[in-house]
C-alpha cells in the first residue's frame, strides 16, 4: 500500500534531483496509454525488419533478434501528458547495436519507427545513439506484456514517451524529418521534456 503522503515525496524528492521535468507529475502506476488496439504476437511470423539510407537493410526473426547482445537500462518515463514513471527496469537491445548492423549512410540523418497497427514516430538520428536507448523485450519487476508493447519496444528515455514506440516493427532511416502518427497532428518534432517540447510551434 502507497500512501499519497509519499508519491508526494517521492515526487518532491525527484524535483529536487533535477529529475522530474517542468509540468510532470510522479505515478507509482504504470498506465497504459496508446491509440488503436493491441497486436497478438505470433513468435514464426513475427519480423523486424531496418532498410532506407543505410549500406546493409536487413531483417531478424524473432530467434534472431533474441540472440542479439542485451543490455540492462534503469531510465524515467515522460508522458506529454504530465505522468512520469521513474527507474524502470528495461532491458533489450540497445538501438545502437542495431544501427552498426544496419550501417547508416552520412544522409541519414532521422529515422522513421514504424509499429504493428501503423503507428509511426521520427526521432533525430543522434538521439536514438545515445547509451540508453534500446529495443526492449524485459521490463523488471512487471513484465513487458502486449498492452505495455510487448514483444518489443522501443525506449528513448530523454524524449516524451510517445518517441518509445511498443510493437515496434521497422525502421525507415531518412534524410529529411518527416512527421510521424502524433508529429502530424502537432506534437514536436523532437520531444523533449526538459524543454517541454509538447507542440510544434508552427
Ligand atoms: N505503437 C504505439 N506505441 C506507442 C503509442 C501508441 O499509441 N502506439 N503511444 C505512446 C505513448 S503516447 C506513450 S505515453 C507510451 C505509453 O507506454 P505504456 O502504455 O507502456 O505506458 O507508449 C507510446 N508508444
Ligand atoms: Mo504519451
Amino acid at each position: 500500500m502507497v500512501f499519497p503522503s509519499e508519491r508526494k515525496e517521492l515526487e518532491a524528492a525527484r524535483r529536487a534531483d533535477g529529475r522530474l521535468p517542468p509540468g510532470q507529475s510522479l505515478t507509482l502506476k504504470w498506465p497504459v496509454l496508446h491509440e488503436g488496439s493491441i497486436p497478438t504476437f505470433d513468435p514464426k511470423r513475427w519480423r523486424f525488419s531496418v532498410g532506407g539510407l543505410v549500406e546493409n537493410a536487413f531483417e531478424l526473426t524473432w530467434g534472431e533478434f533474441r540472440d542479439l547482445p542485451h543490455t540492462s537500462v534503469t531510465a524515467d518515463f515522460h508522458c506529454v501528458t504530465t505522468w512520469s514513471k521513474f527507474d524502470n527496469h528495461w532491458d533489450g537491445v540497445l538501438f545502437r547495436v542495431i544501427a552498426a548492423k544496419a550501417a547508416p549512410k552520412p544522409e541519414a540523418q532521422f529515422v522513421i519507427v514504424k509499429a504493428e497497427g501503423g503507428y509511426t514516430t521520427n526521432v533525430p538520428l543522434e538521439d536514438l545513439m545515445r547509451d540508453d536507448v534500446l529495443f526492449a523485450d524485459q521490463h523488471k519487476p512487471e513484465p513487458l506484456t502486449p498492452e505495455h508493447g510487448g514483444p518489443l519496444r522501443l525506449v528513448v528515455p530523454h524524449l516524451y514517451a510517445w518517441k518509445s514506440a511498443k510493437w515496434v516493427q521497422s525502421l525507415e532511416f531518412i534524410a529529411e524529418d518527416k512527421a510521424g502518427y502524433w508529429e502530424r497532428v502537432g506534437y514536436h518534432m523532437r520531444g523533449d521534456p526538459f524543454q517541454e517540447q509538447r507542440y510544434r510551434e508552427n
